[in-house]
């Protein structure tokens, strides 16, 4: 969904009624800035604080475990909390945020949460608490503006309003109750039970919550009754317990929130971590690749050469809270009237765009490197933004700038790739991951180069900075983090990234079925002229015409148990939407715009994945083996447009 451009605001604004307030945009520039909070962004000195790298989660220790729990199962208890953490350069306020730890060691919880190492076909089961009370046991209120008036989780409805899009008598303000939640392992070959589905959330254990309020989704008894038949482990009040095998390739999974209607704001606030997949057939022997990454009992100090890192953009008010448009207004303008005496939204934004880049829970860090070999995990994890990644010698040069680094790609979201590609840059859409190589061989200590983003400052539709968009501004969201070259500390026995032969993948099988799906935006229904107002997925009719759905309309995507399916997702929006299938990791096969001929998968999407960019007016074709029943999502990773329809519940067998 575009931001409104100079064209389409005009013609709203003819389209009359509609009470306006002239957007800032209607400037000389082709866009104005973001909105954001109070503090402007270009005032956060840049590059002070250290790269903070997670350390590895520790488990429930041994004398803690639940009885009947067995010893072959890695188990964790992980609770989501608020606290206050350094996000913002030493000398500025410190910023209120969600994050995981580790109920049994109090010093755990931070944002990013720290990261989940788990091993091929050892299975992990995490209890995840949601912690979201204060000291006297009641509920803590969002962070963020909640807006009540979409389809959402909607404890205050009870059972029969939960997870609904509730009638207003007037425009609503944002909601403040106790705030759902439920995790999702994305990229986990999970049951339907442990996957973390939209509607099978709680809420915390409170004194303080009304008894009208419903405590838990409408799926998360069904799912709990299941698990606990299978596994003979409770789920307590406030909590949820799932059980990953981990019966997939080594891989960068992460966890996240996955609310109905609210994982915008809940991800925001910034519960989420990296959870690694390592060992088995499908990895390479220690030492091959740079490392070593945390894990558990490390000693303080330890250097590591494998790093997770998450991109994010966010805003923040001078207080050091964090900034997330609490209306409409702030997108394109509209003032009302919204609903119910419109279809339009008070609160919610159809994209969030933050002002400044947080790595890894800090803005703008720096990273020590010696000259050797480094394995980046890189992930974007922002709300809207997509990415594009370089390493060059100055931030601020003319974009797009001159490489002075490659990255070597090895791996994407399901593994590594049959081999590994060397890239000038790396476009990210949101939730993608690169396993990377950077080769820091031979440059003198002292020497500063720089991740920057060249990816826009708006919605992403394909092409390349400076022609077919304008580059992310130089000054803030084009700049994430500073590499500082160090002497050398140790002795590189990686092998180098041309001479690497990586663990080979067996392709699907000829599929047994093929889908039309489709992505979709509607604008508003009774105001002429106003819109979007919400995007959504859907299927494709005879004639070629989109069928878009609604969440809870009934089920179109249905494959049988076992079943090798090729989904065409035809895009017939303007802009690139991320799509992500849950339970699977696919194949992308290629892509084909409406009128004309079909191209390949780009080199670093030759491997697994679980997140394919569908371009405007294209056919994306992705090919997946569904090998667990049950019922779960596929969505726009974009996930403003995810809790505004663009999810849709999908069932296997
Ligand atoms: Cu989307």
């Amino acid at each position: 969904m575009a931001r409104m451009t100079r064209a389409h605001f005009l013609q709203y604004g003819a389209a009359g009624g509609a009470a306006i307030i002239l957007p800032w945009r209607l400037g000389t520039q082709a866009l104005a800035a973001i909105p954001g909070g109070t503090l402007d962004p270009t005032t956060i000195p840049k590059y002070r604080l250290p790269l903070v790298i997670p350390p590895a989660m520790p488990r429930t220790p041994k004398n803690r475990l639940p009885k009947g729990m067995p010893r072959n199962v890695d188990y964790y208890e992980i609770a989501v909390r608020q606290f206050q953490q350094q996000i913002l350069p030493t000398g500025m306020p410190k910023t209120t945020v969600w994050g995981h730890g580790s109920v049994n060691h109090p010093g755990t919880f931070n944002y990013p949460s720290f990261t989940i190492e788990a091993r091929t076909d050892k299975a992990v089961r995490v209890k995840w608490i949601n912690g979201l009370v204060d000291a006297n046991g009641d509920f803590l209120p969002h962070l963020l503006p909640v807006d009540p008036t979409l389809h959402w989780a909607n404890p205050p409805g009870g059972e029969d309003g939960r997870d609904m899009r509730p009638t207003f008598e007037s425009t609503p303000g944002p909601y403040t109750g106790p705030v759902p939640m439920v995790t999702h392992l994305h990229g986990g070959h999970n049951a339907e039970e442990s996957d973390g589905y939209a509607e099978a959330w709680y809420l915390p254990v409170a004194r303080n919550i009304s008894p009208e309020f419903a405590s838990v989704g409408s799926f998360y008894d069904a799912f709990r009754s299941k698990f606990e038949d299978i596994w003979g482990q409770r789920w307590d009040p406030g909590t949820a317990v799932f059980h990953y095998d981990n019966d997939q390739r080594p891989s960068t999974l992460w966890f996240h929130d996955h609310v109905l209607g609210m994982t915008r704001v809940n991800v925001y606030a910034g519960p989420a971590g990296f959870y690694l997949v390592r060992g088995g057939p499908a990895d390479l022997h220690g030492g091959v690749l740079p490392g070593p990454a945390p894990k558990l009992h490390d000693p303080p100090g330890r250097r590591y050469y494998e790093i997770p890192i998450v991109v994010q953009d966010r805003s923040f008010n001078t207080d050091g809270s964090l900034f997330y448009p609490p209306s409409r207004e702030l997108f394109d303008g509209f003032g009302g009237p919204y609903i119910p005496d419109s279809d339009i939204s008070p609160i919610f934004n159809p994209e969030v765009f933050g002002n400044t880049t947080v790595v890894n829970g800090r803005t703008w860090p720096v990273l020590h490197v010696e000259p050797r070999r480094y394995r980046f995990r890189l992930m974007n994890g922002c709300n809207s933004r997509f990415v594009i990644l370089k390493i060059v010698g100055d931030p601020v040069a003319q974009r797009p700038v001159e490489p002075a680094l490659p990255f070597w790609q090895i791996g994407t979201e399901g593994g590594f790739l049959p081999a590994p590609v060397q890239l000038d840059q790396l476009l990210m859409a949101l939730a993608e991951r690169a396993d990377v190589i950077v080769d820091f061989t031979g440059l003198t200590p002292g020497t500063e180069l720089f991740l920057i983003n060249e990816g826009p400052d708006e919605p992403f539709a394909g092409g390349a900075p400076g022609t077919d968009f304008p580059a992310a501004d130089p000054e803030t969201t084009g700049q994430v983090m500073k590499l500082v070259v160090v002497p050398l500390a140790s002795h590189d026995t990686s092998v180098p990234p041309d001479q690497l032969r990586l663990p080979a993948f067996t392709p699907l099988g000829t599929a047994d079925n093929t889908r039309k799906v489709s992505l979709n935006e509607d604008d508003s229904h009774v105001l002429p002229g106003v819109g979007p107002r919400e995007a959504l997925l859907g299927t494709v009719n005879e004639d070629g015409s989109p069928n878009p759905l609604d969440w809870d309309d009934p089920i179109t995507e249905n494959p049988d148990l076992n079943a090798i399916e090729v989904w065409e997702m035809y895009n017939f929006t303007q802009d690139a939407h991320p799509i992500h299938i849950h339970e699977v990791q696919f194949q992308v096969v290629d892509r084909q715009p409406f009128e004309g001929d079909a191209r390949p998968p780009e080199a670093w999407e030759t491997g697994l994945k679980d997140m394919v960019i569908a371009y405007p007016d294209e056919i994306t074709r992705v090919k997946a083996l569904f090998d667990l029943p049950g019922r779960y999502v596929w969505h726009c990773h974009i996930v403003e447009h995810e809790d505004n329809e663009m999810m849709r519940p999908y069932t296997v067998g």
